[in-house]
């Protein structure tokens, strides 16, 4: 799609527990594959992607700056909320501490993040537990059981819970695709809603920036990660 430029960049960061896969859902997002096994981020990682959100006839170039869930990369992570105008908080459906970390990040984003960042909860990794289809029967092969994982936080409590904090819910999974897209575009939609009521302001919010004319040649679905941060 030669010739498209966009109306905005969104800077998104991020953020939850180690391995509940962070790194794994932006490179979905980017590259449209997965990392069976992907290094831990140390620091920070970066990638970008152009999305359309028709609703509002805008195409938006998402930035996104994807955190270390170690302990000890805290401080450095914290130091990119600041200029965020979105985050994906993600907790692994498989995994109940990572849920209840939630908070801990949350209180972390709502001290250091614009207070109008829009924040959707994601609860990622549902193909574990949530086979795609009905087991063939009968069948020759067996599918191990052990690819399955049982579900530890159910669609219920996490949903109750972000409406509770005022955040946007989605389950997905890096793995498959699943909502993956559907996640930053559900943010990014109502980003775009703050900035047309005039919460964001392309001038004062560092993270909302109007896109100056350019002569485009970008192609919508192009993406890239790479990473910028070190120990
Ligand atoms: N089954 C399944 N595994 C996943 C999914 N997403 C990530 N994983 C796996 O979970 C592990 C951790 O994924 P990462 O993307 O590195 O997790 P992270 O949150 O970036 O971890 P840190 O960088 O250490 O904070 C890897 O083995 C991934 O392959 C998913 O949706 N489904
Ligand atoms: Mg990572």
């Amino acid at each position: 799609m030669a010739g498209i430029t966009w109306h905005y960049v969104l800077k998104f960061i991020i953020t939850g527990d180690a391995g509940v896969g962070k790194s794994s859902l932006l490179v979905r997002l980017t590259d449209q594959r997965f990392m069976t096994n992907p290094d831990p981020t140390l620091g920070v990682e970066f990638g970008s992607k152009l999305i359309e959100i028709p609703e509002q006839g805008k195409i938006v170039k998402l930035q996104c700056w994807d955190t270390a869930g170690t302990e000890s990369f805290r401080s450095i992570t914290r130091s990119y909320y600041r200029g965020a105008a979105g985050c994906l908080l993600v907790y692994d459906v498989t995994s109940r501490m990572s849920f209840m970390n939630a908070r801990t990040w949350l209180e972390d984003v709502r001290e250091h993040a614009d207070p109008h960042l829009t924040c959707i909860l994601v609860g990622n990794k549902v193909d574990l537990c949530e086979p795609s289809s009905p087991p063939p029967s009968p069948s020759p092969i067996t599918h191990p059981a052990t690819t399955l994982k049982p579900r530890q936080v159910t669609t219920e409590e996490a949903s109750e819970w972000a409406r509770e904090h005022d955040l946007l819910f989605v389950e997905a999974s890096a793995k498959s695709g699943h909502n993956v897209d559907q996640a930053f575009e559900d943010a990014s939609r109502d980003i775009l809603d703050k900035i047309q009521r005039g919460v964001f302001d392309d001038d004062r919010s560092p993270g909302v920036k109007l896109s100056k004319p350019a002569n485009g040649n970008v192609a919508l679905n192009q993406g890239s990660t790479r990473a910028v941060c070190c120990s």
